[in-house]
């Protein structure tokens, strides 16, 4: 007798329709879980991200998330989406976790054609706060804007999607599972990054600094997805007792917090930090665990001159020890960098916001180390910002320096002069006047020039534009710059990653070669600028607020 075998499965042809507002923003397309949740919202992403790639038949996608409310759902529809569409298999990471720059090493491991992340990184997670997606390429990096603004066309015309009929996967479980033609494996979220770390940093010289130099580190993973990563590394590997690790456990809510590592939403590790008998480094993660703060005992590392810190140390680090081909900084990072790479006779890139852009000049080998002034630093060993990365490095150079984090900042300081930098962010700001403050500087760009305010004088103004050196592809309207002739800068834009209202970003910068004036607090070194800043902008009447919401 004939039986219809059980597990020939359906391939289902959907009809939808257009989402208008699928547009990726800075990194990927993040809105309100609630948005994600409406009928089809997510199929017809993630369709448009198929339909507008070539050439993935029978190859390797990544699958992973920061593990925020809606993450195990989206994976389940993402992986029965792929089975339909003609993916050969998924890696998809334990539980579903698997953090940005782990989905980057895996992709490059592997040589698969790409990786979903499902993040929406520093913003609040649960039912009724954010969700996100982001494609990344083969190269492990995030998607060039060719290939979002090719995605969001899509979406605006999609009318069907494809799903297999299929039970859910096991997401628990590690080993191999069949949906349809394709192959899922569960893999370990941490191993492979782990691995490599290990291959970049030298464990030894690290562990010998925890298990014999009392030195004591207090990692806070904000209950994001670097939980599992830092117990595995700092505690297992490394041999950094229990409990250096905090908030550990990635929750799909992040405990109520913003897992946004800087000094107000990572108040915890500041208090620990900032308490009686401190702890020698502090550092924190953010949602998806690409970001990262710097903390010495009572210390504060701007994340600008992190990088330049990193930079001018690297050739004691054993996977950087031949040193640098270049530096890359988003434009509104301080120019602390590039005194170093001056120093070094290599070449600083200045880029637009978001780290899609370092991917060409990583992948070209012009830059070896990259950084944003929003606590994202990284380096070519993968094509993300990495947090614990960056907390790595710090902790090679200090095993190997046997100095503390203030010694070694204001030591640089002395060398290279001191940036003073800090960032003013008003968040949810009704979006109306922000555009409009925007549009209003846009437009008196042309009367700046010369123009004397206090003790400083309008060098240049100008909306940020960018070419990139290696494919030519030019990038518009990327933020709005006051150059002082002292090398002061104000830099104003909007964000491209909030889900509510506007975010305006004012980003201050001035320079002092003095180290007999480098230990001001950066609001003071910077108070006069502050009020330059509102008197061009008018943020104040504009936003109606009389302080920013965060300042870093
Ligand atoms: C922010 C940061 C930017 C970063 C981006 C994504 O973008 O300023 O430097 O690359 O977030 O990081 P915006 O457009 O809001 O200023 V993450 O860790 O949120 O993926
Ligand atoms: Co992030």
């Amino acid at each position: 007798m004939l039986s219809i075998d059980p597990i020939v499965m359906n391939i289902r042809a959907v009809s939808t329709t257009p989402y208008l507002d699928q547009k990726p923003g800075t990194s990927g397309l993040r809105k309100l879980v609630k948005t994600f949740q409406q009928f089809h919202y997510l199929e017809n992403f993630v369709q448009s991200i198929f339909d507008s790639l070539e050439g993935y038949q029978g190859q390797t996608l990544v699958l992973g998330g920061d593990g925020r409310y809606y993450n195990r759902e989206a994976i389940q529809i993402i992986l029965k989406m792929a089975a339909a569409n003609g993916f050969g298999r998924v890696l998809v990471g334990q539980g579903g976790i698997f953090s940005t720059p782990a989905v980057s090493a895996v992709i490059r491991k592997n040589q698969a054609f790409g990786g979903i992340i499902l993040s929406a990184s520093h913003n609040p997670g649960g039912p009724d706060a954010d969700f996100g997606i982001k494609y990344n390429i083969g190269n492990g990096g995030p998607a060039p804007e060719k290939v979002t603004e090719a995605i969001f066309a899509r979406t605006k015309t999609i009318d069907t999607y494809t799903v297999l009929d299929a039970n859910d996967v096991d997401l628990d479980t590690l080993g191999t599972a069949q949906l349809g033609e394709m192959t899922v494996e569960v893999i370990d979220s941490v191993a492979d990054y782990a691995e490599l770390m290990q291959a970049l940093f030298d464990f030894d010289r690290i562990r010998q600094l925890f298990t014999t130099g009392n030195f004591r580190l207090c990692f806070d993973a904000l209950h994001a997805v670097t939980g599992p990563y830092a117990h595995r590394i700092f505690e297992e590997i490394l041999g950094a007792p229990a409990g250096t690790v905090q908030n550990g456990v990635p929750l799909e809510d992040f405990g109520g917090g913003h897992p946004d590592p800087n000094l107000v939403y990572a108040h915890d590790l500041v208090e620990v930090m900032y308490g009686n008998d401190a702890p020698d480094f502090g550092a924190a993660s953010d949602g998806d665990g690409d970001r990262n703060m710097i903390l010495g005992r009572h210390f504060f590392v701007t994340p600008s001159d992190s990088i330049a810190i990193l930079a001018a140390n690297a050739t004691l680090v054993p996977g950087y020890k031949a040193g640098l081909a270049g530096i890359a900084r988003s434009m509104p990072t301080s120019q602390a960098s590039d005194r170093v790479a001056q120093q070094l006779g290599i070449e600083c890139y200045e880029t637009p916001t978001g780290w899609k852009f370092f991917g060409n000049l990583l992948d070209a080998n012009k830059a070896t180390l990259c950084g944003e002034e929003s606590f994202g630093t990284g380096s070519n060993h993968i094509r993300e910002k990495d947090g614990l990365w960056a907390v790595l490095f710090w902790l090679n150079v200090l095993a190997v320096r046997g100095e503390s984090v203030e010694q070694i900042v204001t030591q640089h300081w002395q060398t290279y002069g001191r940036n003073y930098y800090s960032r003013h962010d008003y968040e949810e700001v009704e979006m109306e006047p922000a555009t409009q403050l925007i549009e209003e500087l846009r437009s008196n760009l042309s009367t700046f020039k010369g123009k004397s305010v206090g003790r400083y004088t309008i060098e240049y103004a100008d909306d940020f534009s960018y070419t990139d050196p290696i494919d030519g592809s030019v990038s518009q309207k990327q933020g709005v710059r006051i150059g002082f002739t002292d090398g002061s800068r104000i830099v104003f834009r909007l964000s491209g990653t909030g889900t509510k209202g506007a975010t305006l970003r004012v980003y201050l910068e001035s320079y002092e070669p003095d180290s007999s004036k480098q230990l001001l607090d950066p609001q003071e070194a910077l108070d006069e600028l502050i009020e330059i800043a509102d008197e061009i902008a008018q943020i104040k009447i504009l936003t109606g607020r009389e302080k920013p919401t965060v300042i870093t």
